[in-house]
């Protein structure tokens, strides 16, 4: 089970858990590398904290569509400094984004207390790594890779597909070793699917929910915005928070965003609202 620097649990009915977004990468799709020196990073983190960020996800590796791979010590180098760094001055879950194993156990050696991999521990040695440094594993679900996933992805029906994959994924992680209670699933919204492919796997989240497991969604300034309302990255943050309450609405109980204070409130407002109807089914 996922815990807050406090020991008290990080997912509790009725509330959504914000993970906020920290690219250690000069070719980042939607912040073009801005964080990458560590003083930038520490300020950035403060401010995502301060606007309710209950998790930071720390990636050196690009995963848009297009990305060239990097190698571990390139990842390493992007992204040590800055876990070191918030580690030792926050009190905040640290998630490394990343699918490498030798990254993997520098971070968590470093105080990331949470791995996210987008390739959902399928890279050699990777499932093993995560075995042994014992922490919640995010398992997303990608079809291709980020050079060519956008190309032409063919499903039979999306959500089926997706659901197939991440069971598959679930079951193997369970027989190497990781505690079921350890993981979380991921959809992949963006990562080789289609705009109508993206609609539907949100329009149906709850369906890929396995064993009761928390489900983390992505949709931050996604290029499905950008198809549909022909806007530039720098100007999706509504339309990001849209979407980030339909997938609290239909099931998602951990968001990973870029506009942290804003989708927050905005979240925390909704749960208010159910909350009521919630406590007024109870009474009647
Ligand atoms: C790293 N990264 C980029 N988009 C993502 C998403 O939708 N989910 C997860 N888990 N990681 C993502």
């Amino acid at each position: 089970m996922m815990q807050n620097a406090d020991g008290s649990p990080l997912l509790q009915a009725g509330r959504t858990a914000i993970m906020g977004i920290l690219n250690a990468t000069p070719d980042s799709f939607s912040d073009g590398g801005l964080f990458i020196s560590v003083g930038t990073a520490v300020d950035h983190v403060a401010r995502m904290i301060d606007g309710g960020a209950d998790i930071i996800d720390i990636g050196g590796e690009s995963t848009r569509p297009g990305a060239s791979p990097v190698s571990a010590d390139q990842e390493m180098e992007r992204v040590m400094p800055i876990i070191e760094a918030i580690s030792r001055r926050f009190d905040v879950i640290i998630s490394i984004d990343t699918s490498k194993p030798e990254v993997m156990y520098s971070a968590v050696s470093a105080g990331a207390a949470m791995i996210n991999d987008v390739r959902a521990l399928k890279q050699k040695d990777a499932l093993q790594a995560a075995v042994k440094v014992a922490v919640p594993v995010c398992l997303m679900h990608m079809q291709g890779q980020p050079q060519s996933m956008q190309d032409e992805p063919v499903y039979n029906d999306v959500t089926t597909d997706v659901r197939g994959f991440l069971s598959e994924r679930v079951d193997t992680c369970v027989q190497a070793g990781i505690q079921l209670s350890n993981l979380i699933v991921d959809p992949g919204f963006g990562f080789g699917k289609t705009r109508e492919q993206n609609f539907k796997l949100l329009n149906e989240l709850e369906d890929i929910r396995l064993h009761d497991l928390p489900i983390l969604a992505g949709l931050s300034r996604k290029s499905l915005i950008g198809q549909t309302l022909d806007l530039d990255v720098k100007e999706r943050a509504p339309a990001s928070i849209a979407l980030a309450l339909m997938a609290v609405w239909n099931g998602a109980n951990i968001l990973r965003v870029h506009d942290v204070k804003e989708t927050c409130q905005a979240v925390r407002m909704v749960e208010a609202v159910v909350k009521e109807k919630k406590e007024r089914a109870q009474k009647s």
